[in-house]
């Protein structure tokens, strides 16, 4: 079996409290053994290339310090202020510098620079997600003809967005060097496939690209969670203490739950809006309900996340001040991060998981929120149509999350919805949330990277 290098921005091996993503590697690492490489987070005065090697828990990390410049316009420019809004159709708050390009390049030429000397000719190298975009490219010019894959986590946007950015057609023919890449959803993958075929004249057929001598398998490898831990987890003491806790401080209201990293792809502000029309549709369910919104703080060097958290904070009070009594307030708005089993726990005393992203390439809140339910007594999952998840969970309550009022129908739907009803559709969730796990998404992609024909590579 062939070692294989993982490659991705950070790099997050051992510790006790990992997520799903960190697991699955840290297993296909253990299992074939070679090396996850990546940034350290850390800034150094001069960019030496120097490794810093760990070992935890049976998996070796190499990691590398970044120079400011490369953090700025690299990190928080190209991917964080270029790349994630253009690829969540937000070009409004996408910013097209030269500067970030150029960053952006030389950060990854840095990094296949650096971790050129640790393949070995029979590795499998998997590359994740929009920070490296061209390493693949950059690790072929350096002579290197293994099998590369990618695997990207957000969305890719349709063509005509995505030829608003200067360097689109370079980008994209960038990924071509890779021999897998990876999509969490039959939609993103699509998009893609067109942007190759119109753009820059590729052939497709069978989910096969061909283009300039090369052939390129497409793959269609939705991520998932580690289902078992996360059940395992619901039994856990402090997500027991957790349940409890929260039960009590509901006072016998039903809670509904959102937990999401304060981004504006998630689409709170049009969730609190949802949740308003709900109460203001509904005045006597008011004070039986009331909505828990978990959001750590992210990307806070970036503007527009400046800006989505002061939207909030603002919108959250407005509701508040607008409808709370002396005995009731209808959001509690919080801006932490919570341990696993702690958020396990709120998940399970919530009637309805409502996640409404505006646009997200999978959206593993809503896996969580089924994989922590009471079979006995599930809750109800309210799911943007615009979420990767959507294609794997069409027994949730699909809602256009820029409408206020299917927001508002669907959590009225789900309040009122009888337990057989509320069974029947968490069991069909919760089989999908088993069976396709993060275990599986890893054993898939891998597969299907050691099932290329090395031939392919002669033309890279
Ligand atoms: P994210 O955009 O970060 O991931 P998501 O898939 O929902 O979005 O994962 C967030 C993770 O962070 C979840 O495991 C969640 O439990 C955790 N989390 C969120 N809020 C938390 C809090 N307050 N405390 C503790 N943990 C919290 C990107 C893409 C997604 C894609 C994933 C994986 O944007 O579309 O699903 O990668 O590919």
């Amino acid at each position: 079996m062939s070692r294989i290098i993982v490659i991705s921005n950070r790099v997050s091996a051992g510790g006790g409290n990992q997520g799903g993503l960190a697991v699955a590697l840290s297993a296909a690492l253990r299992q074939r053994g070679g090396v996850w490489f990546g940034w350290s987070g850390e800034r150094t005065d001069s960019f030496t290339g120097d490794i810093n090697f760990q070992r935890r828990d049976g998996v070796t990390t190499a990691t590398v310090d970044l120079e400011d410049q490369d953090i700025d316009e690299y990190y928080n420019g190209y991917a964080n202020r270029t790349l994630w809004p253009l690829f969540h159709y937000r070009i409004d708050l996408a910013e097209y510098e030269r500067d970030f390009a150029g960053g952006y390049q030389r950060a990854n030429e840095r990094f296949a620079d650096t971790v050129r000397p640790l393949i070995e000719p029979s590795d499998l190298i998997w590359v994740q997600d929009y920070h490296m975009f061209p390493l693949g490219a950059e690790l072929r010019q350096r002579g290197v003809t293994n099998r590369i894959g990618f695997f990207l986590h957000i969305p890719w946007p349709p063509r005509r967005l995505l030829n608003t950015l200067p360097e689109a057609t370079t980008l994209v023919a960038s990924l071509l060097a890779y021999d897998v890449i990876g999509f969490q959803s039959r939609e993103w993958l699509e998009s893609f496939a067109d942007y190759a075929r119109d753009e820059l004249g590729g052939e497709i057929e069978d989910d096969v690209l061909r283009w300039n001598g090369r052939a390129v398998r497409l793959l269609d490898c939705p991520i998932g969670i580690d289902a078992k831990a996360f059940v395992e987890m619901t039994a856990t003491p402090r997500a027991r203490l957790t349940w409890r806790q929260m039960r009590d401080s509901a006072d016998g209201r039903e809670m509904i739950v959102g937990v999401d990293r304060l981004d504006y792809s998630k689409g709170l502000e049009e969730r609190f809006l949802g949740y308003e029309r709900y109460l203001l549709q509904r005045p006597e369910q008011r004070k039986e309900v009331f909505l828990l919104q978990i959001a750590p703080p992210s990307r806070a060097d970036v503007t527009s996340y400046q800006r989505i958290r002061n939207t909030l904070e603002g919108l959250a009070g407005r509701i508040n001040g607008a409808l709370a009594d002396i005995d009731w307030v209808p959001i509690r708005y919080v801006n932490q991060g919570y341990p696993r089993d702690v958020l396990a726990g709120v998940y399970r005393a919530s009637r309805i998981g409502l996640v409404t992203p505006l646009r997200d390439g999978m959206n593993l809140v809503a896996k969580e929120y089924v994989a922590a339910q009471n079979p006995e007594d599930p809750g109800v999952l309210i799911l943007s149509r615009f979420t990767g998840a959507a294609e794997q969970m069409p027994d949730a309550l699909l809602v256009n999350p820029h409408s206020a009022e299917e927001v508002a129908d669907a959590i009225h739907q789900a309040l009122s919805m009888q337990r057989d009803e509320r069974i029947r559709r968490w069991r069909a969730l919760m089989d999908g949330v088993e069976t396709y796990d993060v275990m599986w998404w890893s054993d898939r992609f891998t597969s299907a990277l050691a099932d290329v024909v090395q031939s392919n590579v002669e033309n890279a």
